[in-house]
């Protein structure tokens, strides 16, 4: 086929790809806004190069002209989560999209690859808008936890080094490493509550901190630059106490302040 054919082939992936970056990455930014913990950690996609496009059809017999009804990881997103738990909430948020239609499942958690291999994937279609109008087309949606997410990169160089015929010496220790990962997620699964409270008090601390910042930052332009040093000076003191509650009662003293200049100022 020629590269300007497999261009227009691939175009509508391409902007799936892109689209759907900007969708998944809006849900952690909208989760984080709120100060809630996000059970996507992280995302990224690609869409799948010519050479694995032709080899996957040689290994399933997949005539050219049918890749983009037979092939359905020519556009991939992989999405990343802390916990395992978190796997299952990803792909509960995706089943009720409108955006999306989840059209074949597979849990390789439940059912591990005799690999090693662990993740969660979920095959939709989505629809893109062309110069030729819109197109539905498939996509790959992996989900799996950092950990999961570690080893399958690692093993997947591995097998592109030993060009799928990876050494069985390599193998044992994938293996080994594999149940090693599996272990890892369980630890972190059983301390998880503790983990999360952990983290979302570091993030409504840190967002309590640049609401106060800002606060300052504003009173310094309209009220008297002692007072604002005094009240920074205050702030500091707090601060260096690392405690939640009383950083809490001074943001809303803080409020109270700038609403008063704020009402002044009308
Ligand atoms: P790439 O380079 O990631 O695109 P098949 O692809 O023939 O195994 P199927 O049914 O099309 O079979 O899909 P399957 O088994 O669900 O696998 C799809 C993708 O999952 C693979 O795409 C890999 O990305 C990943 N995957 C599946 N099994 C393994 C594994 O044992 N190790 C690793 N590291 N990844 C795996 P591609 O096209 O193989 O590769």
């Amino acid at each position: 086929m020629e590269i300007q054919l497999w261009k227009e082939i691939l175009t509508p992936y391409d902007l799936a790809v892109k689209e759907l970056l900007v969708k998944f990455n809006h849900i952690i930014m909208e989760y984080r806004s709120r100060n809630v913990y996000s059970p996507i950690e992280a995302v990224n996609g690609r869409v799948k190069s010519i050479s694995s496009i032709l080899e996957k059809c040689r290994k399933k017999d997949i005539p050219v002209e049918k890749i983009t009804e037979q092939v359905e990881d020519i556009a991939g997103i992989r999405i990343m989560c802390q916990f395992v738990e978190d796997i299952y909430k990803v792909a509960d948020i995706i089943k009720n999209r409108s955006d999306m239609e989840v059209v074949q499942e597979k849990n390789y958690i439940d059912n591990v690859k005799p690999s090693g291999y662990r993740s969660y994937h979920l095959i939709v279609t989505y629809n893109v808008e062309t110069m030729e109008g819109s197109k539905k087309i498939f996509v790959e949606i992996q989900i799996r936890t950092l950990a999961m997410n570690f080893w399958a990169t690692i093993e997947h160089s591995l097998q592109y080094k030993y060009r799928y015929n990876i050494p069985d010496h390599i193998r044992k220790r994938l293996n080994a490493s594999a149940e090693a990962i599996l272990k890892l997620d369980e630890e972190m699964s059983s301390i998880h509550d503790e983990i999360m409270d952990a983290q979302s008090s570091f993030i409504i601390h840190a967002n309590i901190v640049s609401e106060i910042l800002n606060n300052i930052q504003n009173l310094y332009k309209v009220a008297n630059k002692k007072e604002v040093i005094k009240i920074q000076d205050e702030f500091f003191e707090i601060y260096k106490k690392n405690d939640l509650e009383q950083l809490r009662s001074f943001a809303r003293q803080l409020d109270i302040i700038a609403e008063g200049y704020r009402a002044q100022s009308l």
